[in-house]
């Protein structure tokens, strides 16, 4: 059987197209309860036992049996000789990439992520302290969805922000290491590495065991029971965000080779089943042959399966009125990657507020951004980029307010706080406010 690739094909001026449109956009936000059963009881036992349980998960689930969790660990000489067998081409590629994701994050951290203060003219002086956070856990999925980028991405704006220590955990199936991986580990600056997986590593990093040091935040993509068990231990531990499968919206003006959409849609098409591949276009023509490079395209590409049955299940060809509408339409959705691709893409893009990275241009493949443009490729799925941002330096930071009120300050402050204090009916507050007036009145409501 032929495998064939039919993203469903809409119109706005059909009368079905809103529920045909919902219907497609469909997020699943269920959960599963089986899962978040074991992982409850994975987190509880690691939280209890520590490196024995690590050992018996890992055991158990990888394949990988060990004497200890130290022994699961991956030595900086391990990691420089994964980068040193590499062929050099791969070496120098992920260098370049390296290099161009440092620049983009060292720009972010000056234009955003800087201390700053000010003074009142009574001298009063008001700030914001930014500090990064001490150590980071960095969780890479092993196996088929083993991504070096990834590492790069997560690791690097770390490092730019400052973070002394960024423990890395991916899990290796029956021993099965992943060298560019452990390459990346070593171009971004790991600084250490555990070959543990899954809910149990989640676990051994936000609480710690005897080997597996306690971090302070865990970033990175993962499974069902990863997602689920950096659910339950936020709170403990910051963690950066819940992705859902990759999407794609590109919104074309009829400018750009079909052949190139379509490898674009497949690009996203093949990371999952469940991934999203959108094209909206004014132009019914343009749909038509984006649609037929579609089925030219597909049968060579070797993930074929997967992108059909992505693009069968969850894309969609639209025709919009005009381009106005396509903008529109699209910041309903508020995709994770939004293709600009248009002769006019500095026209459309004071029109689009939502989306996790917009490219521009039809030079502007997503894939480039996926690996070496610069900018992070971790971002809001789902519709998720309508209140959030993609991971960055400032993930890898907080904020402390500074106050340093002048004596004259506090003349003027200790008036306005000491009424409000009253008024909540705090007496110490109002009074720590008052004592340090130059004319300290007499304590309100005194029993
Ligand atoms: N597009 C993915 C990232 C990635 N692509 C890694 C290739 N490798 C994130 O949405
Ligand atoms: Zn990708």
């Amino acid at each position: 059987m032929s495998l064939s690739a039919q993203p469903v094909r809409l119109s706005t001026t059909a009368a079905d197209f809103e529920a045909q449109f919902a219907a497609r956009l469909h997020w699943s936000a269920e959960t599963d309860g089986a899962i978040e059963q074991r992982v409850a009881d994975i987190l509880a036992d690691v939280m209890q036992r520590g490196d024995a349980a690590v050992l018996e998960y890992t055991a158990r689930f990888d394949g990988v049996s060990q004497d200890s969790v130290k022994a699961l660990e991956l030595t900086q000489a391990e990691l420089k000789d994964a980068f040193e067998g590499l062929p050099e081409a791969q070496r120098c590629a992920l260098e370049a990439a390296a290099r161009r994701v440092r620049s983009y994050h060292e720009a972010q951290k000056k234009a955003s992520g800087e201390s700053w203060s000010y003074r009142d003219e009574d001298g009063t002086l008001l700030g914001q302290k930014v500090t990064p956070l001490d150590r980071v856990g960095i969780y890479v999925p092993g196996g088929k969805a083993a991504y070096p980028s990834s590492v790069l991405m997560n690791a690097i704006p770390a490092h730019v922000a400052g973070v002394q220590e960024i423990i890395m955990v991916v899990p290796t199936p029956r021993g099965e290491k992943n060298s560019l991986v452990l390459a990346a580990a070593y171009v971004a600056g790991v600084s250490r590495a555990f070959t543990i997986g899954g809910a149990q590593a989640v676990a051994a990093l936000a609480y710690g065991t005897a080997t597996v040091p306690k971090v302070d935040k865990i970033t990175g993509p993962g499974n069902a029971y990863v997602a689920s068990a950096k659910k339950r231990v936020f709170g403990m531990v910051g963690i950066d965000m819940i992705a859902g499968p990759s999407e794609i919206l590109v919104l074309a003006d009829g400018s750009t080779p079909a052949e190139w959409v379509a490898m674009d849609l497949f690009s996203q098409a093949e990371h999952d089943e469940l991934a999203q591949s959108i094209l909206l276009c004014p132009d019914a023509s343009y749909l038509d042959a984006v649609q037929a490079e579609i089925d030219r395209l597909l049968p060579a590409m070797p993930r074929a399966e997967i992108i059909a049955k992505s693009l069968n299940d969850r894309g969609a060809l639209i025709q919009t009125r005009d381009m106005a509408e396509a903008c529109a339409l699209s910041n309903r959705i508020a995709p994770e990657h939004l293709e600009v691709s248009s002769a006019e893409p500095h026209r459309w893009e004071p029109l689009l507020k939502h989306a996790g990275a917009i490219f521009l241009g039809a030079y502007t493949s997503e894939s480039l951004g996926d690996y070496c443009a610069g900018p992070n490729h971790v971002l809001p799925t789902s519709g998720t980029a309508r209140f959030s941002s993609p991971l960055g330096v400032y993930d890898f930071q907080k904020r402390s307010s500074l106050i340093e009120v002048s004596a004259a300050g506090a003349q003027t402050l200790g008036v306005i706080a000491a009424e409000l204090a009253y008024g909540e009916g705090l007496q110490a507050h109002a009074r720590a406010a008052e004592l340090r007036l130059n004319n300290i009145p007499p304590m309100r409501g005194e029993s």
